[in-house]
């Protein structure tokens, strides 16, 4: 039997991969670790919260001396770290967090990992999820590949940078079987509404002005969230210890279409005529502090060696995202309520009337 630590899995993708570890692998022990943050939230794992190789603890992975309890106790076979704090414009307004839970929370885990396996690795895996962000920004040409430097821009970027490092170097420093992937950006189900996907969709649904950074050129390489959590599965079980992974969706758009593209499918979706009608609700607003103009993955690496590929095209993936957040309008507005006003009004009430 396996003993598996997946942090973060009540955030976004982190609650991908619980599912499908639920489900795919029954004689595991899943055991999700997740602090409850205001990007953390147990009703998205309602469909798997029952079963019996499931368990979810609440706790910080910026406390060591409950991570250390939690590995005596259960005992780890491997781990699969997803949480962080996640959102660019938030490490803009205060870095602080993102220090302390990418950075330092990472260590803690390192260390508790290394405590308990003692250099007895047989068997064992520290899997760490990073981002494509660490790479820094592309111009109008190129691909990020493993060997892209370092050049984080972004304080959340230099913390996932920061943390990569760390992973690496408890990988050479003491032997501990670290893998690591960085990928592009995930969309689907269950995200945030602070990311510009949800809450462009949530926008149209309430017709509230929908704000687009600068000209609305930057360009972001989507992956679908369930593509993403099929790679971290292979990646996880056949990966090379101390290697690291590119994964992207070799698809590439500009957010001013991926704006545009939502307003026609939400518009059809709702029945709204003309389909595209929406459209009159962006707003071309302030751009992003040292926004990064370009981000583009070259999957080559996790193709040739592992077989993995993305399945979902951009236009299959963007209809079930919308079809999804139209049929789920309670968790979007349970997620929404309270502190999600608040950090609306900070973020964009400026932007909105300038
Ligand atoms: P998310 O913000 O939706 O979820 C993060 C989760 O971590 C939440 O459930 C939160 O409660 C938990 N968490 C935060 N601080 C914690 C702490 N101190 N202790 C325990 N739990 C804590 O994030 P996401 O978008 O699902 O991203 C997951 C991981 O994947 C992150 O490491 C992120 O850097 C990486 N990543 C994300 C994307 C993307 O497009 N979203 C792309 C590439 C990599
Ligand atoms: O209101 C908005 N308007 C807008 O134009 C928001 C929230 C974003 N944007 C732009 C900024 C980016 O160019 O859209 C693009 C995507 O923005 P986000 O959804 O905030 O994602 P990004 O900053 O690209 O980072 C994401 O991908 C990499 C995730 O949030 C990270 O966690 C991941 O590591």
């Amino acid at each position: 039997m396996k003993k598996i630590l997946i942090t973060g899995g009540a955030g976004f993708i982190g609650s991908h991969v619980v599912r499908r570890f639920v489900r795919q692998y029954p004689g595991y022990r899943i055991v999700n670790l997740d602090k409850l943050t205001y990007a953390g939230n147990l009703l998205n794992l309602r469909d798997v919260e029952n079963a019996p190789n499931y368990r979810f603890v609440r706790g910080d992975i910026n406390d060591f001396a409950f991570l250390k309890d939690l590995f005596l106790r259960e005992r780890f076979d491997g781990v699969i770290h997803l949480a962080a704090e996640s959102h660019v414009d938030r490490s803009i307004d205060n870095p602080d967090a993102f220090v302390r839970t990418n950075v330092l929370g990472t260590v803690n885990l390192l260390n508790a990992a290394r405590m308990l396996w003692n250099g007895n690795y047989e068997g064992k895996r520290f899997y760490h999820i990073s981002t494509d962000e660490v790479y820094g920004a592309l111009g109008n040409e190129g691909l990020f590949t493993e060997q892209t430097p370092y050049d984080p821009h972004s304080p959340y970027s230099a913390s996932k940078a920061a943390s990569d490092h760390f992973v690496r170097a408890y990988g050479d420093t003491y032997g501990l079987p670290v893998v690591i992937s960085n990928c592009s950006n995930n969309y689907g189900p269950y995200q945030f509404p602070e990311k510009l996907i949800p809450l462009t969709i949530r926008n149209i649904i309430r017709r509230q002005p929908i704000p687009v950074y600068g000209r609305g050129e930057n360009v972001r390489d989507w992956l679908y969230v369930e593509d993403h959590a099929q790679a971290i599965d292979l990646i996880f079980h056949r990966g090379q210890a101390g290697e690291t992974y590119n994964i992207g969706g070799n698809n590439e758009q500009r957010n001013i279409d991926v704006v545009e593209k939502l307003c026609e499918i939400t518009d059809e979706l709702l029945g709204r005529q003309p389909a595209g009608t929406s459209k009159e609700l962006i707003r071309f607003v302030r751009d992003r502090a040292g926004h990064d103009w370009r981000y583009a993955i070259d999957t080559s690496k996790i193709k040739q060696t592992l077989g993995w590929a993305p399945r979902t095209s951009w236009d299959e993936g963007l209809r079930k995202t919308v079809r999804w957040y139209l049929e789920n309008t309670d968790w979007l507005e349970a997620v929404t309520s309270g502190a999600y006003r608040d950090y609306y009004d900070k973020m964009y009430k400026n932007r909105l009337q300038s």
